[in-house]
Order: structure tokens, then C-alpha cells, then sequence
């Protein structure tokens, strides 16, 4: 599904012209900053875009949930594009917003949904379609991704628009072709992770951490614990445990960590050291090239190719999405029709 969202759109050279639909490369051309508005799921793509958008392209990225945006008088700065992520494009919050978003005063409205027929695509002046095909279960999966690729291009349209170096231009661009490869190599983790799963079936809470772009995605890993397994999960971005979520800890919390090499890295490990002084369960991703050393890990460590700096928070996405799986599956809950919800909230 994520080859499919790229296909077509990005050549050896980076991001191909008009993707966005007629008019879509001169209205982008005047953008100064963006408001992203989603719910659930789509709202944690959108976290991701802010960190993107604001490092490659320098541009100011609001995000909000849909359904606080028409609620409170929005002070929108002159060139803001409004863009609206959903799977469904249905989302009656996500709908609503948008609409009220016309007598705002935006430059223009941007979908990035998954249905073309949708109501939320046929009113925005700009679309992208992710082509996840049918989600057939109720918490978003692929949607996720794909809604991350399509923002990946999104990012990189506006990065160079916004002068960003050409060589890094390219860089990240070779790092978004390899993106479907990376999330297949990010598959074969599975029989490690079913075996991971075990240490949660009979835990009541959990804790994620992560951070920079890599703390939406850990709040998408703990959403789906909740959403499919019913374990109460929290995520929060790894410098936020000392105020407070620290008292949580102990040996029966287990503490998921999302670990990419990069700057933060260090800064991560010091926040793990202190789930591991209170005697938490730690259950590391990390990335293959961060230095962990496995020993001073009470827990698991599991070892990810992410492919690159860019595109790591869709690759490490998929460990969490199996394990929030396969727990569901050892638990015996409906993965697919999970209780109290609905796969388009249209109310
Ligand atoms: C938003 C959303 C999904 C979630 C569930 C309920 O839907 O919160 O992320 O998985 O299905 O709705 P959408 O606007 O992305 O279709």
C-alpha cells in the first residue's frame, strides 16, 4: 500500500510536478505555514508532518484534533494552508472543520484521504490520495502508513520549494524509494514479536516512549494497544517521564521505546535509565546503527533497519502495529470489530 501511495509520484529526481491536483504547484508556491487538522489515527500522521514539514521545509505546522477545531476562534496567519488527513473522509468531525475552515480566511484546503469519492476530497481545493485500499478492520493500519508517505511527499514538494540543499533534497528523497523495502524488511520482525506479545497478555498498562517525530509514533503504538487489546496504554515523549509519569513505573509496567540512531538517542537512553533504576520492564526498538547494549536492557531489545532518519517513524510504526496484534490475538478480542467502536465516527 505504501508503494502504491508512492508510485508515480516520485521520480529519480525527487517529487514529480502537479501531484496535488490542478493548480496544486502555484497554490503550494504561496503557502507560509500550515494548520493540519485529523482525528485518532490520521491525527497522529499529521504529529509526524509537523516535525517533517518544520525541519526540511521551514515552515510553521500547527496541528489540532478535528473535533476541538470549530469549537474556539483559530487566529489564522496570512498563506496558512488547511490540510485535512482522514482514512474515511467521512469523519464528521474532520468534515465539519474543514468546512468551517472556509470563512476562515486559509489560502486553501488540502485532503490527503483514502477515498476519492469521499466528502471531505470532493471539497477541498487540493487533494492527495493514499491508495491503502480498503481498510477492513477498525483501527487504522495501513491508513497510517500511507497517510506517512503521502506527508512524506508533501514534505519534500515543500522542501524544495523552500530552498532546502540539493543534496539532502536527494537524500531524503532515495530514503522515501526505499521506504516499501524497509517496511517489508520491518515485517520479518513478526515471529520475534509474537513472542514479544506474551510478556503483555496479562498486563493492565503499558508505556510508550519516544521521541522528536518519533513520539506521534509512539502514541500510535499505544492507541492501538488500547484500541484492539483493551490494555491501558499511555505514550509519552521520553523527556516528559520525570514529570510525572515516572511514578508509574514498576515491575509491572512494561515500557515500550521507539530508539532511532540520531542526536536524541542519547538523550533517550538516559530517560530508559531511569525505567530501568525503578525496576520497569523495558522493550526496546532500535534502530541497527543506535549503539544499545542489550545487557542493560531488562526486557527485550529488537533490532530495526530504518532505512534512514527520514523516513524511520513509518518504518518503526509497523513493529508496534504487529505487537498491539498479536497481543489482541492472545488476549481473544475481535481485532477487527474491537468493542465501542466504529470505523467511520459520521456522527
Ligand atoms: C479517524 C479515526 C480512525 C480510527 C477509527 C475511528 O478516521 O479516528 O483513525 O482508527 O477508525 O476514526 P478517519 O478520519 O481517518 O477516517
Amino acid at each position: 500500500a505504501v508503494a502504491d501511495t508512492l508510485e508515480a509520484r516520485i521520480g529519480a529526481n525527487g517529487v514529480l510536478p502537479n501531484i496535488f491536483g490542478v493548480g496544486g504547484d502555484e497554490l503550494l508556491a504561496k503557502v507560509k505555514g500550515l494548520h493540519i487538522i485529523a482525528c485518532g489515527t490520521s491525527y497522529h500522521a499529521g504529529m509526524v508532518a509537523k516535525y517533517w514539514i518544520e525541519d526540511y521545509a521551514r515552515l510553521p505546522v500547527s496541528v489540532e484534533v478535528a473535533s476541538e477545531y470549530r469549537y474556539r476562534e483559530a487566529v489564522v496567519p496570512a498563506g496558512t494552508l488547511f490540510v485535512a488527513i482522514s482514512q474515511s473522509g467521512e469523519t464528521a468531525d474532520t468534515l465539519a472543520a474543514m468546512r468551517e475552515s472556509r470563512r476562515r480566511g486559509y489560502l486553501g484546503t488540502l485532503a490527503i484521504c483514502n477515498v476519492p469519492e469521499s466528502s471531505v476530497v470532493r471539497e477541498a481545493d487540493l487533494k492527495l490520495m493514499t491508495r491503502a485500499g480498503p481498510e477492513i478492520g477498525v483501527a487504522s493500519t495501513k491508513a497510517f502508513t500511507t497517510q506517512l508517505a503521502a506527508l512524506a511527499l508533501l514534505t519534500l514538494h515543500l522542501a524544495r520549494q523552500q530552498g532546502l540543499d540539493a543534496a539532502r533534497y536527494q537524500e531524503l528523497s532515495d530514503q522515501l524509494h526505499r521506504l516499501p523495502r524497509a517496511i517489508d524488511e520491518a515485517l520479518k520482525l513478526e515471529p520475534q514479536i509474537v513472542e514479544l506479545a506474551e510478556r503483555f497478555v496479562h498486563r493492565h498498562h503499558a508505556l510508550f516512549l519516544g521521541r522528536g517525530a518519533h513520539y506521534p509514533v509512539a502514541l500510535e503504538g499505544s492507541l492501538k494497544l488500547k484500541e484492539i487489546s483493551y490494555i491501558h496504554a499511555e505514550a509519552y515523549p521520553a523527556g516528559e517521564l520525570k514529570h510525572g509519569p515516572l511514578a508509574l513505573v514498576d515491575e509491572d509496567m512494561p515500557v515500550v521505546a521507539v530508539a532511532p540512531n540520531g542526536p536524541l538517542l542519547d538523550k533517550l537512553k538516559s530517560n530508559l535509565q531511569e525505567v530501568r533504576a525503578r525496576g520497569g520492564e523495558l522493550i526496546v526498538f532500535a534502530d541497527n546503527a543506535a549503539h544499545f547494549d542489550g545487557n542493560a536492557t531488562r526486557g527485550a531489545l529488537l533490532r530495526i533497519d530504518a532505512g534512514g532518519d527520514f523516513i524511520a517513524p513509518a518504518v518503526f510504526t509497523v513493529p508496534l502495529q504487529l505487537l498491539a496484534y498479536h497481543v489482541a490475538v492472545l488476549r481473544g478480542t475481535d481485532v477487527d470489530q474491537p468493542r465501542n467502536l466504529a470505523k467511520s465516527v459520521t456522527v
